[in-house]
Parts: C-alpha cells; structure tokens; sequence
C-alpha cells in the first residue's frame, strides 16, 4: 500500500513515498526502537507515533518509513508478555516467547525466591520454563543441583551445562532452540551473555570477563536485545540481569494457578474462596504437612500473597 505525500521543504524530495511495512522489535532503547523487517530483514530504527509506550522486544509492530525517517504505526496482538512490577512500575522483560530459559549458577549462587517467581511469571503468562544450570564445570554445581531438588520434583526440566564449552552448548541446546523464541532469563552474574556468545558467535555481547580483560571492569548487559540463532530458525533473548521480581500485578488466582504442585491440593479445600493459609479444611496445608508440598514452595507462595496484599489499593 503506497501513499504520497506532498513534499515538504524540510525534507528531501527524492523519497517522500510513505511505505508501510510489517516487522518485530529486536531492542528497545527507551525512545527508539530497532525494527528487522519481516520481507527484507534489513533493521531500521524506529520512533513510536505521538506517546506510544509499552512496546517491547519481541513485539511485531507495522512501520511507515518516509525517507531517512520510521515510525511505528501499529502494535500487533501478542501471543504472551512477560514482565514483573516492583514498587509501582512495570518492567516489561519481552513479547511473542516461546520458552523461558531461566539461566542459574552455583557462583554467585542463585535465589531461589527469584526462580520461583520467574516460574510463576512463565507459567501465568503460559510460556514454557526451562532451567539452564550453568557452569557445570565447576564443583560446587552439586549445592545447586540439591537445591533444584524441589523443582525438578516439579517436572521442570532442567539442563547442566558449562557456557564455557561452547560445542557442549550448541549439542545441547540447538535441537530446543529450534523454531522458537527463547528468552534468557537470570540474575547477573549467571552466564547469560556467555551462553549467547556460545549459540550467537558473533553477537559479541559483552561479558564480564571480555571487559574485565580489557580493564573496562565489569560490563554487564544493560538492554534487552533478540538475535537470530546461526543454521537455525530458531531465535533468542538475552537480558540485563535482575535483583528483584515483584509479581504484584498479579491476582491471587494467578498466583495460586504459577504453583502446579497446588492443583490437586486445591480439589479438596472445604471453601472455594480458600486463600490456602488459615482455613479449616484447606488441601494445600494438608498436602504441606503430608511432606508432597515443599515448604519452601509454600513459604514462596505466602510471600507474594503478603506483598499482593501489601500494595496500595486504587
Ligand atoms: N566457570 C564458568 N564460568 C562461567 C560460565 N559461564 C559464564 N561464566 C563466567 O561467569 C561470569 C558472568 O558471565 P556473564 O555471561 O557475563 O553473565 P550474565 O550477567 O548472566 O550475562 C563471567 O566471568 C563468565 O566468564 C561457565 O559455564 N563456567
Ligand atoms: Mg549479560
Ligand atoms: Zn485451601
């Protein structure tokens, strides 16, 4: 579809054809945006029509160009959004995922709260988890392999791998890749950048040993940004770290529906508004004191409700 317009003296007159053309987000940068166009490809930075927020990488948005100058005219339905809330905002993680790659290590060690809020958030905004257990190489991998103990009771799968043996990577991780859009997800320090330097060669993402080596200190992924996987179709997220997870954009069934252990509990719950702490009769504080929920799961499940309740009413 093809409009013109009438020229206008600041702007060239050798392209003032408008074209409208279709792609997806592949970084945000607070006012523009990168588009790779669907057709060609190519990537075109990207100013949002008037105060168009809320768009994010991953999202497939239509695009009119004008010469030197894009603009996103249209924000496509997505299929999911991932994002967590803290203290009042929203921080959209990314659109249109297929899996959640959630990146944990034994150094730094992981917080299993933030894992488990990470779960909760996937399994709300139906996005498949799957946990990358990195630096398999070193020793203390066994302390975080007990300590997953719990969700891989759950059936979440759960891969070892050392982002430093980049072949072990791609043996293991290309066929899952495939055909899908995969988010890395994790605090910093984890090994996200490295296993995407591993399964993109040339994404030269900053690691924090490539700058440390540089005397740079430490660099640390600072946006979110979707790269196509080499000899594949499938195509992945890397993302700054995190230091918290609040999910209080959440409503308590949700939450309830992120803990998979609880839906057979819940069956038996003498009240169907059982909010699963104090009621008589509750199935999911039998099931607790039968040891086939974990505490730490139920302990995790009573502080979101407590934070849920905790946020200022509108
Ligand atoms: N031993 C070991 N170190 C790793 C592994 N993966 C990453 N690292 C190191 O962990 C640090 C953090 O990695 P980085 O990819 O920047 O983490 P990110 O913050 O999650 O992106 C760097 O010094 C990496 O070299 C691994 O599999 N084994
Ligand atoms: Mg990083
Ligand atoms: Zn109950």
């Amino acid at each position: 579809m093809k409009r013109t317009k009438p020229h206008r003296l600041s702007v060239s007159t050798e392209n003032t054809t408008t074209q409208t053309q279709t792609g997806q987000v592949i970084s945000a940068h607070g006012r523009h945006y990168f588009v790779e166009l669907k057709d060609s490809g190519q990537v075109v930075k990207c100013f949002p029509r008037g105060k168009r927020g809320g768009i994010c990488v991953g999202d497939w948005v239509d695009i009119s160009t004008q010469g030197e100058r894009a603009a996103i005219e249209r924000l496509h339905e997505r299929s999911n959004l991932l994002y967590r809330s803290d203290e009042m905002r929203t921080k959209q993680f990314a659109a249109n995922i297929d899996r959640l790659l959630i990146v944990l290590a034994a150094e730094p060690m992981f917080s299993e709260d933030l894992v488990g809020r990470a779960l909760v958030a996937a399994g709300t905004a139906g996005i498949e988890p799957i946990i990358l257990l990195n630096k398999a190489d070193l020793d203390s991998v066994a302390v975080a392999r007990q300590r997953l103990q719990p969700l891989a009771d759950l059936g979440v799968p759960i891969f070892e791998i050392s982002a430093l043996d980049p072949a072990q990577v791609q043996s293991q991780l290309l066929d899952l890749l495939e055909d899908k859009t995969s988010l890395l997800l994790g605090q910093s320090g984890m090994g996200k950048s490295t296993i995407l330097n591993a399964l993109v060669p040339d994404a030269h993402a900053h690691t924090q040993e490539h700058s440390a080596a540089l005397g740079a200190g430490k660099h640390t992924t600072t946006s979110t940004r979707l790269y196509h996987i080499p000899n594949s179709s499938g195509k992945i997220i890397d993302s700054p770290g995190f230091q918290a997870f609040g999910l209080a954009h959440l409503a308590a069934e949700d939450i309830v529906r992120g803990f998979s252990e609880f839906h057979d509990a819940i069956q038996h719950c003498k009240f169907y508004n059982c909010t699963h702490r104090h009621e008589p009769g509750c199935g999911v504080v039998t099931a607790l004191e039968n040891g086939q929920i974990h505490p730490d799961r139920y302990a995790l499940y009573q502080r979101l409700l407590t934070e849920l309740e905790s946020q200022p009413k509108y």
